[in-house]
């Protein structure tokens, strides 16, 4: 009798232990937090941001974008130098190193949503397809919230 509840006891420590492992890790190896649209109304392009965070311990590449809710999502950065801005297309993709976290922000990297292909509305949720390089699966479909175009 003593030595079956030693057993069990041993069972349910090791769960216990097994338990509390598995919930240290990080749900997600790539994890996309606060994905959003700034809406822009009358077909101008409008700015996708998010943060990209990569618990893996080697290099994820953002390489492209997709939504069919538009014609075409491109990877852009916003660069200021003296008062002026400009966008630049960001050909090889974005790294995101073994750890790190990259932001998609105002005045930064965004996502170029173009050529809406229905009239948008605050509070709806778009589909957007992000490619990596690096993880597998390679693409994540991400549901972006579409914001007023003043909000942060
Ligand atoms: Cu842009």
């Amino acid at each position: 009798m003593k030595i079956v509840s030693g057993v069990l006891l041993v069972i349910v420590l090791l769960a216990g232990a097994v338990w509390w492992v598995a919930d240290m890790t990080p749900a997600e190896p790539l994890e996309i937090d606060n994905p959003r649209i700034r809406l822009v109304p009358g077909g101008a392009p409008m700015a996708g941001y998010f943060t990209i965070a990569n618990h893996t311990d080697s290099p994820i590449r953002l390489v492209s974008a997709a939504s069919e809710a538009f014609g075409h999502v491109m990877i852009h950065r916003t660069i200021v130098s003296g008062g002026d801005a400009r966008m630049e297309h960001q050909d090889s993709g974005v790294l995101v190193a073994a750890g790190e976290t990259v932001a998609f922000a105002p005045k930064g990297l965004h996502l170029m949503l173009m050529g809406a292909r229905r009239e948008l509305q605050v509070g709806e949720d778009v589909e957007v397809v992000l490619g990596f390089e690096g993880i597998e699966p390679a693409e994540h479909s991400v549901t972006f919230t579409v914001v007023p175009v003043t909000s942060s």
